[in-house]
């Protein structure tokens, strides 16, 4: 048994219908994420017991501290096992809607408006060339939030910057419902976004 679970997930599989199906979901969750922890799980057990110990987030921002041979599975695993379990808890059941709090006042700062924000982010997170995930992010040393896309499962974090709401666009997280639609879930994944918790990530964070 590795040091990390498979996170659960805060809501049914089919909770999030018809924006996301409960099938993708389910696969999405029991062999997608899973296979990411257990990827995590074999890559820490290679790790000194000191860099064991730290959380996955810590080892995420600081990946240039771990050897050179277990680095790669690492930041594909590790990043995967933080991405999916930011992503179920940035949706939930009848969320969508417009920010509030202090995210928004943020977001309005770096982008003139929510309306702006959202497309920059739905924009530019349909174009990501295969796997990837878009991202809304704050940077600490500008004070700001942004936007930024990443390939693979690469994490944010990698780049020092700190994951506030996240878009996974990996074929296995559509495919099922809208095939070779992209854009068409990048727009109804909009109806899932929990505001509230990017609201409460950004209010741990910001300076
Ligand atoms: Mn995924």
């Amino acid at each position: 048994m590795g040091k990390y679970t498979l996170p659960e997930m805060p809501y049914k599989y089919d909770a999030l219908e018809p924006h996301i199906d409960a099938r993708t979901m389910e696969i999405h969750h029991t062999k997608h994420h899973q296979k990411y922890t257990d990827g995590m799980n074999a890559a820490l057990e290679k790790l000194s017991s000191e860099l064991q110990n730290k959380d996955i987030t810590e080892i995420l921002s600081n990946l240039s501290q771990v050897p050179d041979d277990v680095k790669g599975a690492l930041n594909f695993n590790g990043g995967g096992y933080d991405n999916h379990k930011l992503f179920w808890n940035n949706m939930k059941p009848s969320g969508g809607g417009e920010a509030g709090g202090s995210i928004a006042d943020a977001i309005n700062s770096s982008f003139g408006s929510f309306a702006s924000f959202k497309d920059t982010f739905s924009k530019n997170t349909a174009v990501i060339q295969g796997s990837g995930w878009g991202w809304l992010v704050y940077n600490s040393e500008s004070s700001k939030v942004e936007y930024k896309a990443m390939p693979n499962q690469t994490s944010p974090r990698t780049e020092g910057l700190i994951p506030l709401l996240g878009l996974d666009v990996w074929e296995h997280a559509y495919y099922l419902k809208y095939q070779n639609k992209r854009p068409d879930y990048v727009s109804a994944w909009w109806n899932t976004v929990n505001w509230e918790e990017v609201d409460n990530r950004f209010s741990k964070v910001k300076g």
